[in-house]
């Protein structure tokens, strides 16, 4: 039920922000192995992945939120949902001993692509901070 209020939510969100290549993904042109799928949100493999373990957690529809930091009170339950699955889904790729999630934004934040998503790595130690 709180689902179907969020999608509600999401309905009369425009996306102004450009396609990118995880729209694809979401539809299915380009494949992905894809870890978890749901209405919001969808988990995937990495392809280039720097740990072990790599994979990213993006909402279906990008709703606007091109990067973290376009997000507005209408996308903390979206920003939520991509959150707890970043977890379910490292418990399913047994990530017992901990794990990383990282959001990337902007220039700065060395952002490449342009639909919000989680970074989850982990499957060996990692070092901290990162540069
Ligand atoms: P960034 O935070 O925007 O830099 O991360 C983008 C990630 O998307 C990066 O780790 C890429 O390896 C990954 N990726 C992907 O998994 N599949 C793709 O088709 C493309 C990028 I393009």
């Amino acid at each position: 039920e709180q689902l179907n209020a969020q999608e509600a939510i999401l309905k009369g969100m425009q996306d102004s922000t450009e396609p990118t290549i995880f729209d694809k993904i979401v539809s299915k042109e380009i494949p992905a192995t894809v870890l978890y799928e749901d209405n919001l949100a969808m988990a995937f493999k990495d392809v280039n992945p720097v740990a072990k373990t790599h994979f990213l957690v993006i909402p279906k529809i990008k709703a606007g939120l091109s990067q973290l930091s376009k997000a507005n009170e209408d996308h903390k339950m979206l920003l939520g949902h991509c959150m707890y699955v970043a977890q379910m889904v490292a418990k399913q790729e047994k990530l017992e001993k901990g794990f990383r999630v990282v959001i990337n934004d902007g220039v700065d934040g060395c952002q490449s692509v342009y639909h919000l998503h989680l970074h989850v790595i982990g499957g060996q130690q990692l070092s901290w901070p990162p540069g």
